[in-house]
């Protein structure tokens, strides 16, 4: 064969290879897109409330890629990539509450496909800049036409006010070139506080709402179950004359 031939195969080859790989990671995230909508239906179906508010997902591009290999000093191999950079297939859940998140996490991970590999919770322990989300890393069964693909997932688990917080302290970062002012630094984790304390309310409002509502709830079950005869109520207003 002759020399470019050889090098066209080789080209040819790394492409297909490259394609394949990225296609089970964005395979990864249509997976669990649909298994989160069917917690989010189901859910809404039999509790009449959904824990979810909004969902976004992303496949890391080469790009990203790329410069998490040469921050992470790893050599360039897909298999070396596959094992040490888990979040090229990233899946963004909203939550209403803080206690939705956990149990979000649990409906995932009990999943009998799902492995969990690493929990980080930053709620529990926020980082010092005051981000603040649960990270699960999952490894998905891929099933390819002559393969069965195990691919690492990132999925973070979040309130709108945390994800709020983040996107904006993502925002500043890039335009700071990650050297954020001290005041801006400051500011920020005044409004992850700010975030926490508005979490905190939101929650405590909702289960008082929850609480009213169930009471409610039981009040009219209570009525609906109990049919007096009519002597009884009778003798009742009777007896209320004469007391
Ligand atoms: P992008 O562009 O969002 O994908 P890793 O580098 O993932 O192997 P690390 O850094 O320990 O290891 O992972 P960690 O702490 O779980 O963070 C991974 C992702 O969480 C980040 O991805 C961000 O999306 C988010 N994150 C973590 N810390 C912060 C933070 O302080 N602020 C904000 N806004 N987001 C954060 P990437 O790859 O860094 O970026």
């Amino acid at each position: 064969m002759e020399h470019t031939q050889i090098e066209m195969e080789k080209i040819k080859y790394w492409r297909t290879e490259l394609v394949r790989f990225m296609m089970a990671y964005k395979f990864a995230v249509e997976e669990l897109s649909t298994k989160i909508s069917i917690l989010q239906e189901e859910f809404q179906h039999i509790h009449d409330y959904n824990p979810i508010e909004h969902v976004k997902s992303r496949v890391k591009s080469p790009e990203s890629i790329l410069k998490k290999v040469q921050k992470k000093k790893l050599p360039l191999s897909l298999p070396m990539i596959q094992e040490n950079i888990r979040d090229i297939a990233g899946i963004r859940i909203n939550c209403s509450f803080v206690t939705d998140i956990y149990k979000v996490a649990n409906m995932l991970t009990k999943q009998q496909d799902i492995t969990l590999i690493e929990t980080k919770d930053y709620i529990k322990n926020p980082k010092p800049n005051g981000y603040k989300s649960l990270h699960l890393i999952v490894k998905i069964p891929i099933f390819m036409s002559d393969r069965v693909e195990n691919v690492y997932a990132e999925i973070q688990i979040r309130t709108i006010a945390m994800d709020f917080w983040a996107s904006l302290e993502h925002k500043i970062y890039y335009k700071y070139n990650k050297a954020i002012p001290k005041e801006l630094r400051d500011g920020l984790k005044e409004a992850a506080f700010t975030a926490n304390e508005l979490d905190e309310k939101m929650e405590r409002i909702h289960n008082e709402v929850s609480e009213l509502k169930e009471a409610d709830q039981l009040n009219s079950h209570i009525e609906e179950s109990i049919t007096l005869p009519p002597e009884f109520i009778a003798l009742l207003s009777e007896h209320e004359k004469h007391s």
